[in-house]
């Protein structure tokens, strides 16, 4: 059966982009395959947080990752703290790749331009990623277009570890949504919408009320010229608008915009779409936000089965790699 692994990052409340770049694409997969998920809390804290921040977003993020689907009983959801199996492949893998790869990695670029304090960690943890990934012989892994880069380095990794130490790892694909890869700002088209966004004007959260939804629509910024295209380059804007309503009715961006010939009503459409998406998961989230005790033991549950396979391909790397057996 495919391995699957993918992951996400406790570091604030999630958001449409990240629903449909990535998280929509788990569910179906939970059937389809092996499916490890994990809340990459470690990843969280390359940027400082305050006391118990990390920690709340984590149980949140799980509250969010069942109510829209994930099924314990289906796939294995943990937080990748639980494992130390994490950290100590990490180590041998940041030994493998190159001060100069790590360099260009456009994330890091782009964080490290933002922040006031850049930590060892924002620039190493690729070599985490690439660890969380390797750890679970993954053939598949589902994110939006942003991680595309840090998932060419993993391959990388696994490529150049393997012909060094022998074959250890296996050498996963990405995997990227038909529609929704790359979900924009609403404020800031040309930036993707995140969650560590300045402000969250342009960023629709999981958690917005449809009053919200329909005014940080209806607030778009779209362009002066007047006319419906699909046009990422001259019209990122109103791409966005008719990207995120292709991907919420599965639809084609390019055909809806034959649909329109002006813009309000296609915020209005798009706004309402989301709404429309949004109201159940929302509805589910109440519901298992009651009890987070229940959702701290599924998670634990899940750490005790990753842990089966995570603790196999660390012992093989260290052994190809010839430390002490333990
Ligand atoms: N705007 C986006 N469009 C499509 N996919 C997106 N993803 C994130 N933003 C968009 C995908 O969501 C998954 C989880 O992302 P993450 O939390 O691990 O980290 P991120 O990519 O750094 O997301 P954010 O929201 O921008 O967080 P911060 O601001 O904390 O860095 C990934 O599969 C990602 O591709």
């Amino acid at each position: 059966m495919t391995r699957v692994f993918s992951g996400i990052q406790p570091t604030g409340d999630i958001h449409l982009g990240n629903y449909l770049g990535a998280l929509r694409q788990w569910i179906p997969l939970q059937q389809e395959a092996d499916a490890f998920y994990a809340i990459v809390d470690l990843h969280a804290l390359t940027v400082p947080k305050a006391p118990g921040e990390v920690l709340d977003a984590t149980t949140r993020l799980a509250q969010w990752l069942f109510a829209i689907g994930l099924d314990p009983q289906a796939c294995t959801v943990f937080a990748q703290s639980a494992l130390s199996e994490h950290n100590e492949l990490a180590w041998l893998l940041e030994c493998t790749v190159s001060f100069g790869e790590l360099r260009r990695m456009g994330q890091f670029k782009d964080k490290s331009d933002r922040a006031e304090f850049i930590s060892g960690g924002l620039f190493t943890y690729p070599a985490l990623q690439a660890a969380d990934i390797l750890l679970y012989d993954t053939d598949q892994v589902p994110v939006g277009e942003d991680q595309r880069q840090h998932l060419e380095l993993t391959r990388t990794i696994a490529e150049r570890f393997n012909s060094r130490h022998g074959e250890t790892f296996v050498v996963p694909e990405t995997v990227l949504p038909i529609a929704g890869a790359r979900v924009m700002d609403l404020q800031h088209p040309d930036s993707k919408m995140s969650k560590s966004a300045d402000t969250d004007a342009g960023t629709i959260m999981m958690s917005d009320q449809p009053a919200i939804i329909a005014k940080k629509f209806k607030r778009a910024v779209t362009d002066s010229e007047n006319s419906v295209r699909f046009d990422q380059i001259n019209k990122p804007g109103v791409s966005n608008l008719l990207g995120i309503l292709g991907a919420v009715t599965e639809r084609d961006p390019e055909t809806i915009a034959d649909d329109y010939e002006q813009y309000g009503p296609l915020k209005v459409d798009a706004a309402d779409a989301v709404i429309a998406m949004l109201e159940p998961l929302q509805a589910r989230y109440n519901d298992i936000a009651a009890d987070p005790a229940e959702c701290r033991r599924l998670l634990a549950i899940g750490a005790e089965k990753a842990r089966t396979v995570a603790a196999v391909t660390l012992e093989r790397a260290r052994s190809n790699v010839g430390l002490l057996p333990r």
